[in-house]
């Protein structure tokens, strides 16, 4: 089966050179230095486990964003202590995951006294995959779960017309065994940016992912972007998962619905500004037996039944091959960022 990499020529690159490079664009185009160092990680993790739909090429977003005035790339978070295990964050118009980062020290502190602990970020930008949001707090023996809004973009089941966003839903736990058990899965059929990306390559999408501008079901993915639509994933089902992300990455952070923000009149602008929800839990406090070592169990039975996949196995197999062998990249794009990082 032919691949969009045949016959293009390709160069590898370390982690920490990526990451050291996706900084340096950052700042060039306006974001302050520790802003930088946090989103330039997140990109440049997502590059390396193979998450492709956020990780480079999300960059010309991120500038375009940027350059529209649209987001704060110098955004100071505010951190608020608001309760025994809830914190809220303004993010001022800046990025979710420098908020995240702001408000994690504290979030962690209450999650370990009270047991579990919220983080409400508001007036935010999330433009990246969520797994780098969870799978730190797992790392660290918590269970972490987290919702983002993103765009109108998604219909509702039977509805007519788009109103959700692409809403993804991560959820992290330690294993006795292993590396954290994580999922991270967007609540619509397919993620926008796989839309973009197999629109790009010239590729028919699988059915049932969305419709044209005229509500009809269709594979072609320019036909998506060109006025048409997404739809949620397992129908009613994620629709109700959908709007749940609505309600808690919104309503409950006081951050916008997908339908509410208004960027017309900033060409360019593509991040997201709503709200994200992070919940933490010190599986401690409810232990009868090791949490970790119990779903090492979980892990063993799920195997043991068949299913040898588990839920963010690809991204550790392609993290180890990446950190080993250096992370793949088209020349030319290779290019597109080193002069991106010089202007
Ligand atoms: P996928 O459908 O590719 O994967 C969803 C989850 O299912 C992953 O955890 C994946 O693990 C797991 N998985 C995939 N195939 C299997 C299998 N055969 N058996 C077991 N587990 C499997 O992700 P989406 O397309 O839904 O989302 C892509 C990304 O887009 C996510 O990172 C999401 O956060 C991001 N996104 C961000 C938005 C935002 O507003 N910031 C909006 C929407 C999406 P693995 O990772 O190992 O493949
Ligand atoms: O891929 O659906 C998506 C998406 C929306 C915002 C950032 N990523």
């Amino acid at each position: 089966m032919s691949s969009p990499l045949d016959n293009v020529e390709l160069q590898t690159i370390s982690f920490s050179d990526l990451t050291t490079l996706l900084r340096q664009i950052f700042v060039r185009h306006g974001t302050s230095l520790g802003v930088a160092e946090v989103l330039a990680k997140n990109c440049a993790s997502a590059q390396r486990d193979g998450s492709h739909s956020h990780g480079v090429f999300r960059i010309k977003g991120y500038l375009s964003s940027l350059a529209a005035g649209w987001v704060d790339g110098q955004a100071i978070p505010k951190v608020e202590d608001v309760g025994a295990a809830f914190v809220r964050v303004d993010a001022g118009g800046g990025f979710a995951q420098p908020a995240l980062e702001a408000a994690k020290p504290l979030l962690i502190e209450k999650a370990k006294s009270a047991g579990v602990a919220i983080l409400a970020i508001r007036n935010s930008h999330h433009f990246a995959a969520l797994w780098p949001d969870v799978e730190p707090f797992a790392e660290q023996g918590l269970v972490a779960l987290s919702v983002v809004n993103s765009m109108t973009c998604v219909v509702p089941h039977d509805a007519h017309k788009p109103l959700f966003g692409t809403n993804p839903i991560a959820f992290a736990a330690p294993r006795a065994g292993g590396k954290p058990i994580v999922f991270d899965m967007a609540t619509s059929a397919i993620a926008h940016g796989d839309v973009q990306i197999a629109a790009r390559e010239g590729r028919m999408l699988p059915a049932g992912m969305g419709v044209d501008r005229a509500g009809q079901p269709t594979c072609d993915p320019r036909a998506i972007l060109d006025g048409g639509a997404l739809l949620p994933f397992g129908g009613y089902k994620g629709s109700a998962l959908s709007m749940m992300v609505e309600l808690l990455a919104a309503a409950l952070t006081g951050g916008n619905f997908s339908f509410e923000f208004d960027w017309s009149k900033h060409p360019g602008a593509q991040t997201p500004w709503t709200g994200q929800l992070i919940i933490v839990i010190d599986p401690d406090k409810g232990r009868g037996q090791d949490f970790a070592v119990r779903s090492e169990e979980l892990v063993r039975q799920m195997h043991g039944v068949g299913q040898e996949r588990m839920p963010g196995d690809r991204r550790y197999a392609q993290r180890a091959k990446s950190l080993a062998d250096g992370i793949v990249l088209p020349q030319d794009e290779l290019d597109r960022l080193k002069q991106l990082a010089s202007v």
